[in-house]
């Protein structure tokens, strides 16, 4: 096959957009570039003094790891170098970054990121991402505000994640289908290896914290009974699959099939996955990739953006399997206290 590079790859399909003169290109490739610089560090995680805590906690009240704030600063850098983004928001970033340089004046771009999802597994070896979600800026010139974020995930016009695992992938979607690409150290390149990725018409695969299973909603804990259940008509019970890492867990599932669940517990009363720069760039992907993504009730992508980290309860997967999670919603909706 021949080898096409994420680079190439973004030229051809920039036919596609008559009004991008090529800024939204560059964006994909500024995030490439700083992908890259990311997965040298997090292969050689355990070799550097880049593991460990900060000592600092993040808007989350997350302890920061230091590669998380390793990899928040290269994406920042790259995407202020690049020109094309007039503001960030990052999930590192209590506030929006606005850009206000030279190069950036004419910027009609806005981003947001979580720089290093999963980031609680980097000191174990196991698999962390980068999600990013880009609008189009709404505010008319100077440095970017907030207003600019404040957008339905309907108005993304690209969104994507990088997988830093076995090998470090990048799948994004323009609204014209999801791609994914493998980076080749040999070359240090992204390449082509996954084409108009689609999510299986279903899966037998489900995905969830069972450890926050007392607190759940009556209708999880349903859908929960409901996978462990032996009916061979419909291949159950289905596996279970948990990596703490919801970009590989979603990444598993767009391509072998399933359904990853992070609904309200207690200690997350709202969900606690953030819409801006996770669940809507996820949504995105898997609706482009035929699946489908809600909070248990309502679509994901039309779900109002009121500040910068907002949370949300998140369903998202094959959309046989999302569907029959929200039945069981729907029949043991607890009644609004
Ligand atoms: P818990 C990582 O912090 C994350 O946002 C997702 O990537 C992951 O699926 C989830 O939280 C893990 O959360 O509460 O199950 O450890």
């Amino acid at each position: 096959m021949r080898v096409q590079t994420l680079g190439q790859f973004i030229i051809e399909k920039q036919a596609d957009f008559p009004y991008a003169k090529g800024e939204l290109s560059r964006l994909l490739r500024d995030i490439g570039i700083a992908a890259k610089i990311v997965n040298r560090e997090v292969n050689k995680a355990g070799l550097v003094e880049i593991l460990g805590e900060t000592g600092e906690t993040n808007i989350q009240g997350e302890k920061v790891k230091k590669l998380d704030v390793f990899a928040n600063e290269q994406f920042i850098a790259a995407l202020k170098a690049g020109g094309e983004c007039c503001a960030i928001a990052s999930e590192e970033n209590e506030d929006i970054i606005p850009i206000d340089n030279e190069v950036s004046a004419n910027a009609r771009y806005v981003i947001a990121i979580d720089p290093l999802d999963g980031s609680s597994n980097i000191d174990v070896n196991v698999s962390v991402g980068t999600i990013f979600s880009i609008y189009r800026r709404t505010t008319l010139n100077g440095p970017g505000t907030i207003e600019d974020f404040l957008q339905r995930g309907t108005e993304q016009v690209a969104a994507g994640y990088v997988i830093y695992g076995s090998s470090a992938m990048l799948v994004y979607t323009t609204g014209k289908g999801v791609n994914g690409f493998t980076l080749d150290p040999s070359i240090g390149e992204f390449c082509l290896s996954h084409p108009e990725m689609k999510m299986p018409e279903t899966g037998v695969i489900y995905s969830i914290n069972e450890g926050n299973y007392l607190h759940f909603p009556e209708g999880v804990k349903k859908y929960i009974k409901y996978c462990q259940e032996e009916d061979l008509a419909t291949n159950r019970p289905y596996s279970s699959r948990y990596i703490g890492s919801g970009v590989a867990d979603i990444h598993r599932n767009l391509i072998v099939g399933g359904v990853y669940i992070y609904p309200t517990t207690t200690k997350s009363p709202k969900g606690k996955l953030r819409l801006l720069y996770e669940c809507n760039p996820l949504a995105f992907i898997v609706e482009q990739a035929g699946g489908k993504a809600t909070d248990g009730k309502t679509r994901i992508m039309d779900k109002e953006i009121k500040e910068l980290h907002q949370r949300t309860s998140l369903f998202i997967g094959c959309s046989d399997m999302v569907e029959k999670a929200m039945e069981f919603m729907h029949l043991y909706a607890e009644k609004a206290v």
